[in-house]
């Protein structure tokens, strides 16, 4: 007797039910073959299908949608090209250690094996596992929850990251019996299980700091992540340190706190002597813990905390590692932090304080500046005022002066509303995470863009505009990369390679897809119209006009440029 149809699942219904076992109910990817029926089937059964213009901005979406909720984010995508366009935002989550899960259909192995030329083979598996941190293939229906439990477990515990998962285009159409199906199906207990510190590494960090004349607590991304907001806050305020905030960090504790010492960053990397890493690597952003930024050599001692042991001792010595997630690493230091804790001593914090002063003053100036066409210090202390106001709106953030200048201009209030270019520096995470950032907050985002950087992931405004998603994309148009007056040095018609099309309207390529499109050319319309836009929550650009001479070549990091000595400039 056969079977009723009733009775019967298939790969199709396996992915979906696997996904919402585990309580994954965004689907950011593009169709086609072999996935497009899942984005329709996963639709039907209620999960939210996100369909982008191009797979590596459903994949950045993705990846931040893994940083603001610390569930996988899900980026789904078509076999080879498809899956080589979301491959780079699986590498970048990879990178900024957000948990992130690619899952793209692939061709019939037995002909991918053989080379003998599929449509779109290639062979996905072995090209992403040197960019994740783990790679998968599910070959028979039966193993699509051990395969699903797998990747998110991968993604999320420890380091999180970008975890590749395979599903051949024939594991869909498996059939098996219903019952059967839901019993192979997995529920990931605890994906992210707390990591506690050992009580001697606590000691050993808490005896450091206490000995310290001139402590540091810097707070990066994955302090942001682990979402140990209280804790960290508790443990910045009773030992009474200055914190530095990474620019993902920024609003952890708000800006305008005390204790910041964000707008005296040189000296206190300077003139620190121990430093409290919380989630933060000493990578390139931090010039490797070492060199001229940080003062006399030999002058630091790092307590690094982080959960991933290998962390420790890349760049520089760390004198007391702190293995374990933030929350409990955070939360065993602040046990040692009693009635008897000194204060760090004034005449370190009121350097700090003075120096502050100083650098918010001369801001403060050029700020109100009434210089026209705008400059990043007058557009973007319109955009400063904007998000004082609303400190729970998303704030997206790329380009290089207008990272930089944004970064340092506009304060954050609150944790994770920060996000842009991350570890790597990249251009194009702007319209994905700000559609990420709208989808997942449900609050208003205002993406402020370069113009270069905008023209990454451009087209997806008309994504913003069919989901109607109350996003307002500001672009800082200065006429190209850095700056727009570059000239080509042979005279010939070709433009220089960093110059665009003089006053490009990119407010109207909003306007083609139904959104606002608006033209301001001073801080007052500016502000008008991304408040307008804050309260509408209507899909709007904004294209302001920024003097093409205000930029600097690659904005603060322009000593990153190999410099020729035979040129002439
Ligand atoms: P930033 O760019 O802001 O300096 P990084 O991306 O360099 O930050 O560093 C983030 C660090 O946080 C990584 O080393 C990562 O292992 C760590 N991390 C992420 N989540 C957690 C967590 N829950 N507990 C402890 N460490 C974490
Ligand atoms: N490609 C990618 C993916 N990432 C990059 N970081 C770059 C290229 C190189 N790059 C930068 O580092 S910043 C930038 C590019 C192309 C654009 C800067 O121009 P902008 O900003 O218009 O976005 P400003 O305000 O003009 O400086
Ligand atoms: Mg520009």
């Amino acid at each position: 007797m056969s079977t009723p149809q009733a009775a019967l699942t298939d790969g199709f219904h396996l992915v979906i039910d696997a996904l919402k076992l585990n309580d994954l109910n965004t689907i950011y990817g593009v169709p086609g073959i072999p996935i497009t029926d899942l984005g329709r089937y996963a639709q039907a059964a209620g999960i939210r299908v996100i369909s982008f213009r191009h797979e590596q901005h459903a994949g950045y979406a993705a990846s931040i949608a893994g940083y603001l909720t610390q569930k996988p984010g899900i980026c789904l995508t078509v076999s080879a090209p498809g899956f080589l366009n979301g491959l780079t935002a699986l590498a970048h989550a990879t990178t900024n250690c957000f948990p992130m899960i690619l899952i793209s259909g692939s061709s019939e192995r037995e002909i991918v094996d053989l080379q003998q030329g599929d449509y779109e083979e290639m062979d996905q598996l072995a090209i992403a596992k040197p960019l994740c941190k783990a790679a998968y293939r599910v070959l028979h229906a039966e193993d699509i929850g051990i395969g699903m439990a797998r990747a998110i477990r991968a993604a999320v515990s420890g380091r999180p990251g970008g975890v590749y998962l395979d599903l051949p285009a024939k594991l869909f159409s498996q059939t098996m019996d219903a019952e059967e199906g839901r019993k192979s199906l997995v529920k990931v207990i605890d994906p992210a299980p707390r990591q506690i510190p050992g009580p001697d590494s606590v000691a050993r960090a808490l005896d450091l700091l206490k000995s310290a004349k001139r402590p540091l607590i810097i707070l990066g991304k994955g302090a942001a992540y682990a979402q140990a907001d209280d804790e960290i806050r508790e443990f910045v305020e009773k030992s009474g340190v200055p914190y530095l905030p990474m620019s993902m960090a920024k609003g952890l504790l708000p800006d305008d706190h005390p204790q910041s010492a964000g707008p005296a960053r040189s000296l206190v990397l300077k003139e620190a002597d121990v430093v409290v890493m919380v989630g933060a690597r000493l990578n390139w952003l931090l010039s490797h813990g070492k060199g001229k930024s940080w003062g006399e050599p030999g002058s630091k001692k790092f307590i690094q905390i982080d959960i991933e042991p290998r962390e420790m001792d890349s760049n520089v010595e760390i004198a007391a590692p702190l293995v374990g997630d933030i929350g409990s690493c955070v939360s065993a230091l602040l046990d040692g932090i009693d009635g008897k804790w000194q204060a760090p001593p004034a005449d370190w914090t009121d350097a700090i304080n003075e120096r502050k002063e100083t650098n918010l003053g001369k801001m403060a100036t050029k700020l109100l500046s009434n210089s026209l066409p705008m400059d990043y210090h007058n557009a973007l202390g319109a955009l400063r005022t904007i998000i004082k106001q609303r400190p729970d709106a998303m704030l997206v953030n790329e380009g290089a002066n207008t990272l930089d200048f944004a970064r340092s201009i506009i304060d954050m209030y609150q944790p994770r509303k920060r996000l842009d270019v991350g570890t790597w520096g990249v251009m194009g995470i702007g319209m994905g995470s700000a559609i990420a950032a709208a989808i997942e907050t449900g609050k208003p985002v205002l993406a402020i863009e370069g113009d270069s950087a905008f023209g990454f992931s451009g087209m997806e405004i008309e994504t913003i505009c069919r989901y109607n998603l109350p996003v307002c994309v500001v672009v800082f148009n200065n006429n190209g990369i850095y700056r727009g007056t570059d000239v080509n040095p042979t005279g010939g018609s070709d433009v220089a390679p960093t110059v665009f099309v003089k006053d490009s309207r990119y407010d109207q390529m909003m306007e083609a897809f139904g959104g606002v499109g608006v033209y301001a050319t001073t801080p007052d319309e500016l502000s008008q119209a991304v408040n307008d836009a804050m309260d509408s929550g209507k899909p709007t650009l904004v294209n302001a006009v920024i003097d093409e001479k205000a930029g600097t070549e690659s904005g603060r990091i322009g000593n990153l440029n190999p410099q020729s000595v035979v040129a002439k400039k």
